[in-house]
């Protein structure tokens, strides 16, 4: 697979935060040791979503917005495979965001990474559910909507500014999810150079709730005061934001002993096809 694609060089303008991004992928990728071909990174449209060309591992490149119903079936399909899905902020805050509460909802254990940059950086720098700030009037936090959905097991948030940080969040989250404890959110804070230069000013507004002494990822409604609260101040909550220490893994049945091939299934999906005819 690797010697037919091998991994491209990114397409990103210099100093964009993907780098960042996908420098945290691999290092947890590699952290945990899993073999490439255990691993599917699948990608919304947009800078973001060029990722998985990027990377040796299998990659998809989903429609805008899809990333995560066609992550959910790559997971089903096999639940011994380590599945990342990856995106903008455009491709999961606004087309894609009925998903996301649904993902948030189901909990299937994989890891959805939004690269919010406030803006959609491939189209040219038209403006996202993000633009006006994540403590601004009118801008929209996805961790606190996270917090909002009791299911939710996992949530954080990075800046591709701090790699240490995102590492340990990246490799966390991973192996939270190969652990099949549920679905794992982080959201980390990419700044587009070209667009939106958010660099400084999240500098100046990122606080690390490691630091916060009321912090306790282990309480929801503690978490949700902490994050308000910073924003009410003009900050940003980022670090472990939730994570539940006692969830026991959740693994479906694994179809894989099942034969797959269309072949054998050919007069079932005619079946179904015949549904849809008029
Ligand atoms: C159905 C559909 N609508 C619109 C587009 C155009 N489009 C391509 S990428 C994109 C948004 C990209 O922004 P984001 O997801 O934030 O990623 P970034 O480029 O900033 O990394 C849009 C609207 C598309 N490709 N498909
Ligand atoms: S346009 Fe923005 S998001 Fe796209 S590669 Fe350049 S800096 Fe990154």
């Amino acid at each position: 697979m690797t010697a037919t694609y091998a991994p491209a060089r990114p397409i990103w303008c210099a100093g964009c935060g993907h780098f960042g991004v996908q420098g945290a992928m691999a290092h947890a990728f590699a952290a945990l040791q899993i073999p490439p071909h255990e691993i599917v990174v699948l990608a919304g449209i947009g800078c973001s979503g060029t990722v998985q060309n990027n990377l040796g591992t299998y990659g998809y490149h989903a429609l805008h917005g899809r990333v995560l119903p066609t992550a959910a079936g790559v997971h089903l399909a096999n639940p011994h495979l380590t599945v990342v899905a990856a995106g903008g902020d455009g491709d999961g805050y606004a087309i894609g965001m009925g998903h996301l509460v649904h993902a948030f909802r189901r909990d299937l254990p994989f890891v959805y990474v939004v690269m919010n940059n406030g803006v959609y950086g491939l189209t040219k720098g038209q403006d996202s559910p993000t633009r006006h700030g994540l403590s601004g009037i009118g801008g929209f936090d996805a961790i606190d909507l996270g917090l909002s959905i009791p299911a939710t097991g996992f949530l954080a948030r990075g800046f591709s500014r701090h790699p240490a940080q995102l590492q340990r969040l990246m490799t966390d989250a991973i192996r939270y999810a190969r652990e099949a404890k549920g679905f794992a959110f982080i959201e980390v804070l990419s700044p587009c150079v070209t667009y939106n230069d958010t660099y400084a000013s999240w500098e100046q507004a990122v606080v690390d709730v490691a630091h916060v002494d009321d912090h306790d990822p282990t309480d929801r409604a503690a978490a949700f005061a902490v994050t308000t609260g910073l924003a009410a101040e003009g900050k940003i909550a980022t670090g472990q934001i939730l994570l539940d220490p006692d969830r026991e893994p959740r693994r479906e049945p694994v179809p894989a002993a099942e034969d797959l091939r269309p072949a054998v299934h050919a007069s079932a999906y005619a079946e179904i096809l015949d549904r849809y005819r008029v």
